[in-house]
């Protein structure tokens, strides 16, 4: 029976002693026992009554068992929906019931606050805990494990990732198996990895990079993962002699850099750190190569795409650029207005096409019309220009968004909630550099009347809006700056609050919104 991608990631694996994933706390897997894992999770799975395509949404903490509902969805033909493990209950509604998943699995602390939202939502609630506890254990411990796929072809759908918009409504991507296996076979491939690597994996599970890019690479290399439960930078710095390969965020580095022990001695048998999610500022570049002798790879992607170029493993590495488009990739730099292709060194969008481009919008054909050209190339809404080396430099985004410590926060779905609150009139909510996390949210409200009740503000966000998205800090206003056209003018108002974070403490540093 042919399921392509469990014919290349998993079954080579069936039986091999081979670790997969090393723990922190001495603990290791080998494919064998995670693919036994793994196969009685798809009997579980099977006996639940999930059919291929149906979805399974899960927002449980990292753990080999969680890795091992992705295998099992894999080998089932079931669609694995991940979230992010800091979502409240108000925003899991929203992707429970947009997918319309069947299953829903999330930790036995969270049943309580999420039975009825499941129930609202029609799916089936169980719960997957890190240490072999909750329900789904439960009910999939006395099965025989299962471990032939379930018949799939490349275009089938293997998974939903959830990625927020630029009008507040988050967009189910729909990777397909040929999206999700070509571009691990051209990373693999691309950056060397062998049998004989391990990688040192902090990254969490519920996105691309940690998910696709990261463990996607590992099991068609065969090689090993020192599986941390989430970045914590004395783990890192104590596990990183066993390991030759890191993947991370810009943020894991800058905390890197600033721990004590963190030197050319510690990294001396590492062979590679890749970075991407974030751009990483050129300083954190010089100051890693100079620590430690390493130049960081950089490379850039997205949710709909998954890896779409990156620096060479051999060859130049060029600081401050993501690189070259990868084998297969097809990149090409446009006009925003016009679609055509702009000159060599001009900043324009950058578009995408290829067997990574995802297959739209789940039940939104237009926002997928917005966005995927008929021809197949994708419209990014990354700004950048090409070098007459083919090497592509992001300078900026044509979309508003954040990006905080490689997590995405929409300021239109916070200004939207903003503006709901009493006391506001309109907000504006925008990027400010922030020492730690890249970039942090502000929030600008507008005050209605004797203006908002901050504490209730607060309050409404803690329960209703997952803590990464949350404004670093308020700023209340009598208005917006606008131009002659009325938009408010957001450019200006970065520049204006660029400084509010200097120490990245997340302490207002009052400065007076100066307008241009
Ligand atoms: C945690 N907090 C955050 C973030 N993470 N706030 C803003 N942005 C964040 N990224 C909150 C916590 O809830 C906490 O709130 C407070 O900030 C401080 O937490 P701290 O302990 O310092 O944070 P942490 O737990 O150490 O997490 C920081 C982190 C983590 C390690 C950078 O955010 C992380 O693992 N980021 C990686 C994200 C990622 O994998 N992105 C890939 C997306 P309180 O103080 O109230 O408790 S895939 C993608 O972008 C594309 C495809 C690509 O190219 O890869
Ligand atoms: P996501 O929606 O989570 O997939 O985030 C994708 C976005 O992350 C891209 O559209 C870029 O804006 C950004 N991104 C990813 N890698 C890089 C990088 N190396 N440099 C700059 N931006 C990046």
């Amino acid at each position: 029976m042919v399921n392509p991608l469990f014919d290349v990631l998993f079954k080579p694996h069936l039986g091999s002693a081979a670790p997969f994933l090393f723990l922190p706390d001495g603990g290791r897997l080998s494919y064998g026992e995670f693919l036994t894992r793994a196969g009685r999770f798809a009997a579980a799975i099977r006996e639940m009554g999930l059919k291929p395509d149906d979805r399974l949404a899960v927002q449980i903490d990292k753990s080999p068992d969680a890795l091992a509902v992705y295998a099992a969805c894999v080998m089932t033909g079931v669609i694995f929906l991940p979230l992010n493990t800091a979502y409240a209950p108000a925003e899991v509604s929203y992707f429970l019931s947009d997918s319309g998943a069947s299953l829903f699995l999330c930790d036995p602390s969270g049943r309580d606050a999420l039975e009825a939202v499941a129930e609202a939502a029609g799916a089936r609630i169980e719960t997957l805990g890190i240490k072999g506890d909750g329900s789904f254990c439960t009910f999939a411990d006395p099965l025989a494990p299962q471990l032939s796929a379930t018949a799939r072809s490349a275009d089938d759908l293997a998974a939903f990732l959830y990625t927020s918009g630029t009008t507040g409504r988050s967009k189910g991507a729909m990777l397909s198996q040929a999206n999700l296996l070509s571009n691990a076979r051209t990373l693999t491939a691309h950056w060397g990895f062998t049998k004989s690597d391990v990688l040192l994996h902090a990254l969490p599970i519920f996105h691309t990079h940690g998910l696709f890019v990261a463990t996607n690479v590992t099991l068609i290399a065969g090689s090993a993962m020192m599986f941390m439960g989430k970045f914590d930078v004395d783990q890192m710095v104590a596990q990183m002699t066993r390991c030759t390969t890191m993947m991370g965020v810009p943020t894991f580095y800058t905390r890197l850099l600033d721990h004590p022990v963190f030197d050319a001695d510690l990294t001396a048998h590492m062979r590679l750190f890749i970075s991407g999610s974030a751009p990483m500022r050129k300083d954190t570049h010089d100051q890693f190569e100079a620590r430690t002798g390493h130049r960081v790879l950089e490379r850039y992607g997205m949710t709909e795409t998954n890896m779409n170029t990156s620096n060479p493993l051999d060859g130049l590495r060029k600081t401050g650029t993501v690189g070259l488009p990868l084998p297969e990739v097809e990149v090409k730099i446009t006009d925003l207005e016009t679609g055509e292709i702009v000159d060599a060194g001009e900043i324009g969008v950058i578009e995408v096409r290829g067997p990574n481009v995802f297959k739209g919008y789940w039940n939104m054909p237009e926002k997928t019309a917005q966005e995927l050209r008929p021809d197949g190339f994708f419209i990014t809404g990354d700004l950048a220009q090409q070098d007459a080396d083919g090497y592509i430099t992001i300078v900026g985004r044509g979309k508003d968004l954040i990006i905080s410590g490689g997590f995405n926060i929409y300021p239109k779905e916070l200004e939207m909630i903003l503006d709901d609150q009493p006391g506001v009139l309109e907000s504006a909510v925008v990027s400010v550099p922030h020492a730690d996390m890249g970039e942090a949210a502000l929030a600008v409200l507008v005050r209605d009347g004797d203006g908002p009740d901050m504490d209730a503000i607060r309050f409404m966000m803690r329960n209703d809006v997952a803590r990464f998205k949350h404004p670093r800090d308020y700023i209340i206003v009598d208005a917006l700056p606008r131009n002659t056209m009325g938009k408010v003018q957001k450019n200006a108002m970065r520049d204006s609050y660029r400084d509010w974070f200097v120490d990245g403490s997340g302490t207002a540093k009052p400065k007076p919104l100066v307008l241009k």
